[in-house]
């Protein structure tokens, strides 16, 4: 018998159905890969169902999201998917919305749709219990799937009908206070994006159906983007993390988005040639993988979220609402990291640390020596994914290649004979031999 592993598997009995081919559905590389590394397999268009695989990657990624978050001051809640109509027509938006929310009647014949998106919603559970400037500001967000009943969805799960999103919605008595609480997120998205290990750059942006006055779009740069995006080339040599800027620092943060907006950056929405003369332009083409807006008062005052403020005066709270799209930047990620072989994970979002490869499982020694190699990993806190499968050297190459794990351990008969193994760095394919011994010292 095997003995158990806490954070690691064999892929002998995992679920990872990988396939050499390209399938031909898929038009973008991120699609592709994801399905021949049997990470999502779609069940109806645009929606998804995550493998175990995929479901790592995902689950990686809200966890840097919520890490971030909670980092910057806000607080995790949970809602529902799906929503009762009241709110959205006090709103205004039941009708706004139109064809691409998906209406639902429960058994009294109740209007109910799958949320889009939450303001509403979080609007009404806040002002149910907070009355107060006492009890502001506030920023409640939560990380749950959204319907939105796109005409095309595209590019799997890039642009789906059901995808994963991080809301986060914040209340202020005023608007200075909205502004803070605004550039808190905007901080907290740098980190977010750096510590996934891709650059995301804040352009200015229209609000379309969530409305505002003031809108950030965060686009990574990848060929394969739906919009056609130009940005000063500064973004490639600027730390946008601001290390060691505190989230209660209002000017530093203050100051920090200032300094940030100067840069330029537009997707072609809203480009215009004459702002950006004299700028050392780079025009590229970005996936947005967020998008925070201030809209002041535009869902608490039909919706009555008020509060008192220090001279008993009621107040109409100042809001604004910060999206990340969790589930697309599983897409964006590869599409901004991979090569011909196939996904290049960055450590953060792996979802293993380590592939091992067994060239000959049907040798004992072969055996031996690679299950002390996994133990002793997994034990050392290790995600490792261990490929003791019977199949031939080239298939097992190709698959760990494909999914891009950052490191590589071959063990081969020939390698324990002399005591030797081989590692290989997926990003910069260097290969190099090293003693069995020192393989888990080397990796832990
Ligand atoms: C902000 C949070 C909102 O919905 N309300 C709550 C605001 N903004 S948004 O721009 O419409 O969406 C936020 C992010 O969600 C991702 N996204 C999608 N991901 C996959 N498939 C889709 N069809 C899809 N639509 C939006 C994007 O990353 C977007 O920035």
């Amino acid at each position: 018998m095997n003995k158990p592993v806490k954070n690691s598997v064999r892929l002998s009995n995992y679920f990872m159905p990988t396939y050499k081919d390209n399938p031909k559905e898929a038009e973008i590389v991120s699609h592709r890969y994801m399905l021949r590394a049997g990470m999502i397999q779609q069940t109806s268009a645009g929606i998804y169902a995550w493998l175990p695989t995929g479901l790592r990657v995902l689950n990686k990624i809200a966890d840097i999201v919520r890490a971030e978050q909670n980092a910057s001051g806000a607080h995790e809640v949970l809602m529902p998917t799906i929503q009762s109509a009241d709110l959205w027509r006090q709103s205004g938006r039941y009708d706004d919305y139109g064809k691409e929310m998906l209406r639902i009647t429960d058994r009294g014949d109740r209007d109910m749709l799958y949320g889009p998106t939450n303001e509403e919603m979080i609007t009404d559970i806040f002002k149910s219990h907070v009355g107060s400037y006492k009890q502001l500001p506030r920023n409640l967000y939560h990380i749950q799937w959204k319907f939105r009943d796109e005409v095309r969805p595209r590019f799997g799960i890039m642009r789906g009908r059901e995808f994963l999103m991080k809301d986060a919605y914040s209340f202020d008595l005023n608007k200075e206070d909205a502004q803070y609480a605004y550039h808190k997120m905007f901080l907290s998205y740098f980190r977010i994006f750096a510590k996934l290990g891709v650059q995301a750059i804040p352009m200015k942006a229209d609000t379309g159906p969530i409305g505002g006055d003031m809108s950030h779009e965060f686009i990574v740069l990848a060929d394969t983007g739906e919009s056609e995006v130009f940005a000063d080339k500064k973004w490639f040599k600027t730390d946008m993390t601001a290390k060691g800027l505190e989230y209660n620092d209002r000017e530093g943060l203050s100051n920090f988005y200032k300094e940030m907006s100067g840069i330029y950056a537009a997707t072609d929405e809203i480009h215009k040639p004459e702002d950006a003369e004299g700028v050392d332009l780079k025009t590229a083409r970005g996936i947005e993988v967020g998008h925070i807006f201030y809209f002041g008062t535009k869902y608490s005052e039909p919706l009555g979220a008020t509060v008192q403020d220090n001279e008993g005066n009621q107040i109409t709270l100042h809001m604004g609402s910060y999206g990340i799209g969790v589930s697309r930047l599983v897409g964006g990620i590869i599409e901004a990291s991979h090569d011909d072989n196939g996904i290049i994970w960055p450590e953060s979002v792996s979802p293993f640390d380590i592939g091992l490869i067994n060239l000959k499982i049907s040798d004992d020694s072969c055996n031996e020596v690679c299950e002390k190699i996994f133990n002793e990993l997994d034990a050392a806190g290790k995600e490792v994914l261990y490929d003791d499968r019977d199949e031939g050297a080239g298939k097992k190459f190709n698959d760990m290649d494909l999914i891009g794990l950052p490191w590589q351990v071959t063990i081969g008969p020939k390698g324990v004979k002399n005591g030797m193994a081989e590692l290989k760095n997926r990003k910069t394919g260097e290969k190099s031999e090293l003693p069995i011994d020192s393989v888990v010292e080397k990796l832990s």
